[in-house]
């Protein structure tokens, strides 16, 4: 039984250490008046594809950069700034997740007081970035219909923590056979406090929603932010 209570505390003292940095860096962000958001998924799900229409669909409109985090290569942090947009790219090596010191040490040099939306685009893994916080204000899940209807029952965890949960792929739900009523509704169950929305990166088919959710996001958080920053 030791080795087992001794591998119980050993977790707990890490997240534990990483929720000390992730109070520091939401501190930091709430004095920016900065919107962090940590988007997630299984790996291939769409998260840097819907980046860039989302940064298309933003231009002019609000200021953003991107924290990108994979184990090997800087390919998505260059699909990013090839759109004229800041990136940051993190190299985890052989861990599966950001955790809040990534984040922290990538603030050392990746300035972000001219911004008002920082994404943080996570390791795509459907479990472990569930467990870190990273400081952000928003979590959003991205879950596409190719991978299945059944996913989010069977990864709850990610799904029941998110504020938005975003269905992408749609455009592949008919020539797949994929059942999209039958992946939401189990989303649904599994993120009773969430936002769900169904698009298409690729065609753009359902993105004004998305973009005028993290419009209205970016815009109460700024206010929010400046009624706290005033109050201090
Ligand atoms: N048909 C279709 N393909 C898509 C859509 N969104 C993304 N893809 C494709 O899915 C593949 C993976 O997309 P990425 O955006 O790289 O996925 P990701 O989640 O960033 O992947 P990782 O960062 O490796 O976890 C690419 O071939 C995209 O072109 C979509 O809405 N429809
Ligand atoms: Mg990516």
């Amino acid at each position: 039984m030791e080795p087992v209570i001794e591998r119980i505390s050993v977790k707990t003292n890490v997240l534990n250490a990483n929720q000390q940095t992730a109070l520091a860096n939401r501190e930091l962000f709430h004095k920016e008046g900065l919107l962090v958001m940590n988007l997630m998924s299984a790996p291939g799900a769409g998260k840097t594809t819907l980046l860039e229409a989302t940064i298309c669909a933003l231009q002019g409109k609000l200021r953003v950069a991107v924290i990108e985090g994979d184990l090997q290569t800087d390919l998505d942090a260059q699909r990013i700034e090839a759109l004229g947009v800041r990136a940051f790219q993190i190299t985890t090596g052989t861990v599966c997740h950001l955790d809040a010191r990534m984040i922290s040490r990538a603030l050392e040099s990746f300035p972000i007081s001219d911004l008002d939306l920082l994404v943080i685009e996570n390791v795509g893994n459907l479990i472990c970035p569930s467990s870190f916080d990273l400081g952000e204000s928003l979590r959003v899940v991205v879950c596409s219909v190719a991978e299945g209807p059944e996913k989010p029952k069977k990864y709850p965890v990610m799904f029941n923590k998110a504020d938005l949960v975003l269905i992408n792929k749609v455009d592949l739900a008919e020539p797949s056979g994929a059942d999209l009523q039958e992946l939401m509704n189990n989303v649904a169950e599994v993120s009773p406090n969430a936002t769900i929305l169904a698009l298409s990166a690729r065609t753009g088919e359902g993105m004004p929603p998305w973009i005028n959710w993290l419009q209205y996001a970016v815009d109460s958080h700024a206010s929010s932010s400046r009624m706290l920053n005033v109050s201090l």
